[in-house]
C-alpha cells in the first residue's frame, strides 16, 4: 500500500493555490498593480501576434482577456499538481517547478509600465509560500509512506507516525491552507478595490494653488553622484508602520483639532484646500537613520500652515504638545511651540513635489513640520490634533524607548565617492549633502586621512529647511585614503563626532569614507 498520486498532486495543488492567494492579496494591498497572474497574462497578450489575438479575440468577444486568465490559472493548476506528484520523490525538482513559475510571474510584472522594485514583492511573497506551504504538506505524507511501508498493524493508534494520524495531520493542513487563501483572496479583493479607487481619485485631483517644483539657481554643487537636492517622489524613504497602508478618499477625510482648545474644529478636505495654500523646500528625515544612511529626503511641499488652524481653534494656556493621530492609529507627539510658530512652514501638507501626496506618504493629508523628525511630527493619514501636554500622553514611539522631543540633529554625508570604492589618483572630488533643518548649515568641512579639518565650497539653500549640497577637491596619491566629514550650524555649533547609536534621539559622529586611488596610465 502506498500514499496515493492523488495526495501528492492534490498537495502541490493546495500549496500552488496558496502561493497565488498569497502573491494576490500581496499586490493588492503593496501595490497598485494588478496580481502577478494578470501581468502574465496581459504579457501573453502583448506577444501574441496580432493575427492569432483577433481571430481570439473575434471567438471570443469581449471575454478573451477573462478566458486567457482562466487558461493561466488552469495551467497553473496541471503544473502545480506536477510539482506535487515530483515532491514524493525529491525536494528540488517542485523547486524548480515553482522557481521558473515565479520567474515568468516576475519577468511580467518586471515589465509592466513603470515598475518598481516594490512590485516584484508579491511574486517574491507567492514563492515563499509555494515553498512553505508544500513543504508543510508532503511532510505528513511523507511520514504516512513510511509508516504504510513499514507494518501498520504494530503501531500503536495513538503513535502520532500512525497512518490515522499523518492522513489527519495532511487534510488538516490542507484545510487550513485553503481557508486562509480564501481568506486572503477576499480580503484582497476588497483591499485592492479601495486602493485602486483612491489611486483613481488621486490622479484626477486638481489641486489650486499647488505650483510645480522648481529647484532653485545654484542648489546643485555639481558634482555626479551626489544625491539630487531634490528627491522624486519615487525615491523618497518611506517609513511607517502600516502593513496595509490606509486608503482614504479626500471626500471621506476630515480633521479634528480638538483638546485643550477653545473651541473644536473640523475640517474637511474641500474646506483645507480652499484656504490659503503654502509651499515650502523641506527636508525630512528619520530618527533612525544612522551615520551615513540614506533616510532623508528633500521636497517641495504645498499645503496649509497649521499654525492658522490652531488659531480658529484657541490653544489654552498650559498646552505644549499636540497628539497627532493617524487613520491608522498610529500617533506622534509633537512640541505645539513648534506648530504654531507663525515663522514656521509647519504644513498639512497635500502635495509633495507639485502632486498629490503619495499614498505611501500620507495621502489625502499629512504633516510636515521643518526641524523635526518624522516621528515626532510627520504624521501621515492625519485625521486628529489633540491640543495637550506632554505629561499626559504617551505617543507611538515614545512608548517604545525613544525620546519625547524630536529636534533634528546637525548632520553630514559623503555621497561621493562611495565608500570602498576606486578612484583614478590625482584630484578626487568629494561631495555630499549637510543638514540642519530650521538652523540652517553655515560651514562644511572635510579631512583627508586624519589630517587637519579643511573647509568645503557650499551651495546656496532657497531656506533654512533643507539640505545643502557641498564639494571639495582633493588631491590624493596613490593608495587607500578616508575621508571624514563635519558641518556647522547658523548657531554657531560644530557637528560632535561622539559616536551615538539611533535611539533615543538619532544618531551622531563623523561620516567616514574609504576609497583607494589607483595610479593612473602614464603612457600616451
Ligand atoms: N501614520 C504614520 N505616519 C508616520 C509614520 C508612521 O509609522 N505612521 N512614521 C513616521 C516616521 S518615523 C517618519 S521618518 C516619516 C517618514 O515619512 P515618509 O514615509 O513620507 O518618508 O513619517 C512619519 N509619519
Ligand atoms: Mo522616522
Amino acid at each position: 500500500m502506498r500514499t496515493s498520486r492523488g495526495a501528492w498532486s492534490l498537495a502541490g495543488l493546495v500549496a500552488g493555490f496558496a502561493g497565488l492567494a498569497a502573491s494576490y492579496f500581496v499586490a493588492m494591498a503593496m501595490t497598485i498593480r494588478d496580481a502577478p497572474l494578470v501581468a502574465v497574462a496581459e504579457r501573453v497578450i502583448r506577444l501574441t501576434p496580432g493575427g492569432i489575438a483577433e481571430r481570439a479575440i473575434r471567438i471570443l468577444g469581449h471575454h478573451d482577456k477573462t478566458v486567457l486568465q482562466l487558461v493561466i490559472f488552469m495551467l497553473c493548476g496541471v503544473l502545480f499538481a506536477w510539482a506535487g506528484r515530483l515532491a514524493r520523490r525529491t525536494w528540488w525538482a517542485p523547486t524548480v517547478v515553482f522557481a521558473v513559475l515565479a520567474v515568468v510571474g516576475g519577468v511580467a510584472v518586471w515589465f509592466q509600465h513603470g515598475a518598481t522594485t516594490l512590485d516584484l514583492l508579491p511574486v517574491a511573497v507567492g514563492f515563499a509560500t509555494w515553498l512553505v506551504c508544500l513543504s508543510l504538506l508532503t511532510e505528513p505524507l511523507r511520514r504516512h509512506e513510511l509508516a504504510l511501508e513499514a507494518a501498520p498493524d504494530d503501531l500503536d493508534p495513538s503513535h502520532a507516525d500512525h497512518p490515522d494520524h499523518t492522513r489527519r495531520s495532511f487534510l488538516l493542513r490542507a484545510g487550513a491552507m485553503v481557508v486562509a487563501g480564501a481568506v486572503l483572496g477576499v480580503v484582497g479583493r476588497a483591499v485592492g478595490r479601495g486602493r485602486r479607487h483612491v489611486e483613481e481619485t488621486r490622479r484626477l485631483l486638481r489641486l489650486p494653488g499647488v505650483t510645480p517644483p522648481e529647484v532653485p539657481v545654484g542648489v546643485r554643487v555639481g558634482v555626479k553622484g551626489v544625491s539630487p537636492w531634490m528627491t522624486p517622489n519615487d525615491d523618497f524613504y518611506r517609513i511607517d508602520t502600516a502593513i496595509v497602508v490606509p486608503t482614504i478618499e479626500p471626500a471621506d477625510w476630515a480633521l479634528r483639532i480638538h483638546g485643550m482648545v477653545d473651541r473644536e474644529v473640523v475640517v474637511t478636505y474641500q474646506q483645507l484646500i480652499a484656504r490659503e495654500m503654502t509651499e515650502a523646500w523641506v527636508t525630512l528625515n528619520c530618527v533612525s537613520n544612522e551615520v551615513g544612511g540614506d533616510l532623508i529626503g528633500n521636497a517641495w511641499w504645498s499645503g496649509v500652515r497649521i499654525a492658522s488652524l490652531l488659531e480658529l481653534a484657541g490653544v489654552q494656556p498650559g498646552a505644549d504638545a499636540v497628539l497627532q493621530t493617524s487613520s491608522d492609529g498610529w500617533t506622534c507627539g509633537t512640541p505645539l511651540s513648534a506648530l504654531a510658530d507663525t515663522e514656521r512652514d509647519a504644513l498639512l501638507a497635500v502635495a509633495m513635489n507639485g502632486q498629490p501626496l503619495p499614498i505611501d506618504h500620507g495621502f489625502p493629508v499629512r504633516t510636515v513640520v521643518p526641524g523635526l523628525f518624522g516621528y515626532v511630527s510627520a504624521c501621515k493619514w492625519v485625521v486628529e490634533m489633540k491640543v495637550t501636554r506632554f505629561a499626559d500622553i504617551e505617543a507611538y514611539w515614545t512608548g517604545e524607548g525613544w525620546s519625547e522631543r524630536g529636534p533634528v540633529k546637525l548632520s553630514s554625508r559623503v555621497d561621493v565617492p562611495r565608500d570602498g570604492t576606486e578612484v583614478p589618483a590625482g584630484i578626487v572630488t568629494v561631495a555630499g549633502v549637510a543638514w540642519a533643518q530650521h538652523t540652517g548649515i553655515e560651514g562644511v568641512e572635510i579631512a583627508l586621512d586624519g589630517e587637519a579639518w579643511r573647509p568645503a565650497r557650499i551651495a546656496a539653500v532657497p531656506n533654512e529647511d533643507t539640505w545643502v549640497q557641498w564639494a571639495a577637491a582633493l588631491d590624493v596619491g596613490p593608495g587607500d585614503h578616508t575621508v571624514k566629514v563635519r558641518a556647522t550650524d547658523r548657531s554657531g555649533l560644530v557637528q560632535t563626532g561622539v559616536i551615538r547609536e539611533v535611539v533615543p534621539d538619532g544618531a551622531t559622529g563623523w561620516h567616514t569614507i574609504g576609497f583607494t586611488a589607483k595610479e593612473q596610465d602614464t603612457d600616451g
